[in-house]
């Protein structure tokens, strides 16, 4: 295997890290080391920063005229579109998920840089009536340097959600990938320099999350912090970017529901049910990780729900099974830890609960698709985010019972309700704790353009359509007295 050899980017120029540290990246789906990267310190985020805040203020961005921008973004889709196979291949070598998610999220992240494009010249205020002779008006600005740390489990899009919104308001980017799959991001670095970007507008630089993701939270000198990760790493970042008052925008996580009634469409229910917990082996912020069932159906719709997952093919990504390794022994050993906690949680297995072996990729660490049955609704396994191919059922009497259910934990981050009584379905989706909500549904293939983020513990602030750009931007009053 080619070991590739990872460089920073700082002001235009690939660079090595200033300590020289370097750390192995490795394939989730064999183990193997696929390349070197920088292991980089405080001093080359402080680099980054400052390239970033001199093409900031000398204009060599944010003065570009907005549709100038945007076809900047244009032509970046247009690259990322080009290199779509063998980005895709990339992406599931780095993260182990199955091709055909890899090829999906290529697309995706052609889709935000066309998005934001499409809208780097429709960023505007408005005029506002103070009296005859007063002239007040807006001006959406961009807030200056970007700050951006990047998790592990969709590398390419969220690297593309993120800094596509903030270029196109003209704002500057440093950006700071995930520590285990710096792959993609470095080659979206590369197209970015070929579509022409001046030095420093976008900056990435690699390292671990207590080293370099804490150096950039913690900048005194970036405008905006965007963090998509854990809660317990996002609380962190969110202090450290209140040391310096730098705005965050969290995306932190789930455990969402999907709410099913007697009267549901039943087999796309079971479809979704299941593709929303196996997608990239249930390492999904979205990932749909409790099914609440009405009483009526349960027994049938757990049974289908059943077959399907026991039927589902697991191996290394490159082979586009339906489910692709755990990223890490580590990540493995925390789903281990929730399965360890289920009877004494009053659950039991109806499915899986165990690693897989899997033989022709031994190096890589396997979930058997898993269901449980019987949790009580405030234990652990209940509540919390397991991030793996782990499905928990409920099942509930009234619509009362799956409300509380829904919202019995601290995530709120998605839900599904499938049925077709739409009034039913627009009562519950009124009263459900979540940012956002699908009926009939889970995800709208993906819908860049509509508004995502959390309520409660699954963070605030919205990524994807145009109200990412509200996080991008500040809103300047001005006041004339003719
Ligand atoms: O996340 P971290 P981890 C959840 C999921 C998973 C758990 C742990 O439940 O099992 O988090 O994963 C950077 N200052 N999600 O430990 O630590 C780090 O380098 C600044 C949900 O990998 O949150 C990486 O770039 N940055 C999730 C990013 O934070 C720091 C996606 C995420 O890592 C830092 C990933 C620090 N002190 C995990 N420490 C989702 N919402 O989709 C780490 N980082």
């Amino acid at each position: 295997m080619n070991v590739r050899i990872l460089k920073n980017l700082v002001n235009g120029v690939w660079s090595e890290p200033s300590a020289g540290e370097r750390m192995d990246i490795h394939n989730p789906s064999t183990g193997e080391v696929i390349a070197d990267a920088p292991a980089s310190s405080e001093e080359d985020v402080n680099l980054a920063v400052t390239a970033a805040r001199r093409a900031f203020e000398s204009g060599d961005w944010p003065l570009v005229k907005p549709h100038e921008r945007g076809q900047m973004l244009l032509r970046v889709a247009e690259m990322i579109r080009e290199n779509k196979e063998s980005l895709a291949r990339l992406e599931t070598l780095d993260t182990g998920k199955p091709l055909s998610q890899g090829r999906a999220d290529v697309e995706a992240a052609a889709r935000y840089f066309e998005f934001y494009g499409g809208a780097a010249d429709k960023i505007h205020g408005e005029t506002i009536p103070i009296e005859p002779g007063v002239l007040d008006y807006t001006l959406r600005e961009p807030v200056g340097v970007t700050a951006h740390i990047i998790p592990w489990n969709y590398p390419l899009q969220v690297a593309s959600r993120s800094c596509a919104a903030a270029l196109a308001a003209g704002n500057t980017v440093v950006m700071k990938p995930a520590e285990q799959t710096p792959l993609t991001a470095i080659e979206l670095g590369m197209i970015i320099q070929q579509a022409g970007f001046v030095e420093g507008v976008v900056n990435i630089v690699l390292g671990e999350g207590h080293t370099a993701g804490a150096a950039l939270a913690s900048h005194y000198d970036i405008n905006h912090m965007t963090f998509t990760g854990s809660v317990p790493t996002g609380t962190k970042v969110m202090k450290a970017a209140a040391e310096n008052i730098v705005p965050v925008t969290l995306e932190l996580g789930g455990k969402s529901p999907n709410i099913v009634f007697p009267d549901a469409p039943m087999d796309d229910a079971v479809e979704w049910v299941v593709k929303s917990i196996i997608q990239n082996a249930g390492q999904t912020c979205s990932a749909g990780s409790r099914l609440l069932v009405h009483a009526d159906c349960k027994a049938s719709f757990v049974e289908k729900v059943l077959d399907r997952m026991n039927h589902l093919s697991i191996g290394p990504g490159e082979s586009d099974p339906d489910i692709g390794p755990i990223l890490s022994e580590q990540q493995c050993r925390r789903i281990e830890d929730f399965m360890k906690k289920v009877e004494a949680d009053g659950g039991k297995f109806l499915l899986g609960g165990t690693r897989a072996q899997v033989e022709e990729a031994p190096g890589g660490c396997y979930f058997k698709p898993t269901i449980i049955d019987g949790l009580n609704p405030e234990s652990t396994v209940a509540r919390e985010e397991v991030f793996g191919p782990v499905l928990s059922v409920f099942s509930f009497e009234d619509d009362e019972e799956a409300v509380k259910l829904a919202n019995n934990t601290d995530y709120g981050l998605v839900t599904g309700i499938w049925t077709k009584d739409v009034s039913r379905a627009h009562k519950i989706a009124g009263r459900v704790k979540a940012g956002q909500i699908f009926i009939n549904n889970y995800g709208a293939g993906g819908g860049i353009q509509m508004p995502f983020g959390g309520y409660r513990k699954s963070g605030f602030g919205r990524e994807k359509g145009l109200e990412a750009l509200r996080n991008y931007t500040q809103l300047k009053n001005i006041a004339l007295k003719m």
